[in-house]
Parts: structure tokens; sequence; C-alpha cells
């Protein structure tokens, strides 16, 4: 298929298994986050998804890390807003490079759903706002890696 005729209409999550791990810092924003990845899956059929939480983006990783090898991808999901945090860098950091790391070593897709803003404002333009919702883009990717290199279903 070529990069011009594959659109995310075309997805098909039907008999994947995913997990979302989200977390609990910012919820407001990770919540929503959260119904946009809900949304999408459904939209493609999935019907087997698991929802976890841990406290922050920092913990992602492990979380994505103990979950690999149980489902066909998994669907990270954050909000980590420089205004709040001296740390921005280092949560952010983490997160991002830990969650491609799982990705890397277990095989199984690890989308990466989490928000690096500078303001709040700026995270909830993409969490449902004028910018979309990086939740639903976050598993639209993840249906799309599960299926990649393998034969198409009849
Ligand atoms: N975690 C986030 O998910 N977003 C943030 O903006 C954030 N800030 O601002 O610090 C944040 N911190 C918590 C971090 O993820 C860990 O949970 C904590 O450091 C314990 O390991």
């Amino acid at each position: 298929m070529s990069a011009d005729s594959l659109t995310w209409r075309d997805l098909d999550a039907t008999g994947l298994r995913f997990a979302i791990v989200v977390a609990r810092f910012n919820s407001g924003i990770t919540e929503k986050l959260l119904e946009g990845a809900r949304e999408a899956l459904t939209k493609a059929g999935a019907t087997d998804v698991a929802v976890f939480y841990v406290p922050g983006a920092f913990e992602l990783p492990l979380a994505a890390h103990r979950l690999a090898h149980s489902y066909n991808a998994i669907i990270a999901l954050g909000a980590v807003i420089r205004g709040e945090t001296p740390h921005f860098e280092y949560v952010a950091g983490a997160a991002a490079n830990g969650l491609q790391q799982v990705a890397l070593e277990t095989g199984t897709p690890v989308s990466f759903g989490v928000l690096t803003t500078n303001t709040l404002a700026e995270a909830e333009a993409r969490a449902g706002g004028k910018h979309g919702n990086k939740g639903y883009d976050a598993a639209m990717t993840a249906i799309e890696m599960s299926r990649f290199g393998k034969a198409p279903s009849q």
C-alpha cells in the first residue's frame, strides 16, 4: 500500500489487545487524552482495551515494560507542563526515552501520547481542543504499528 492510499480511516483494530497507561498528574488533561484514545479504538473496532493508571509521566515506561508482553500495543498518556515544574526536561525526557526503549527492547509498539507543553492552555488545545486530541492520535498510531510488517487480515 502506498503512503498516499493509507489513511487512518482504514485502520482495523479488531482482534487486537491494547493497554492504555494513563498518568494521574495533570489528570484534567490526561483524562481527556484517555477519552480520545478510547474513541479512536472503538471506531476502529477494538473490543479488548485495558486501562491502567500510574502517578506521573515518569512512571509510564516501567508500567509499559510490565505490560508489553501481554498486549499487541501500549498507549502511554501523560501531560508534562513546563510552567509547573523546574524538572520538566527530566520528566519529559525520561518518559520519551523510556517509552522508546521499551518498544525497542520488547518489540511491542508503545505510542507516545505524552503532551510536553509550555502552558496548561497549550495542553488543553491538544487534549480535545483546537489542535485535536493527542490521545486519539496515539491510539491510531498504536493500531497501525500493531499491524506493521504483518500480513493483512483476510
Ligand atoms: N508528572 C507529570 O506527568 N507531569 C508533570 O508536569 C509533572 N511535573 O510537573 O512535575 C510530573 N511530575 C511527577 C513525575 O512524573 C513522577 O510521578 C514523580 O517525580 C515521582 O517519580
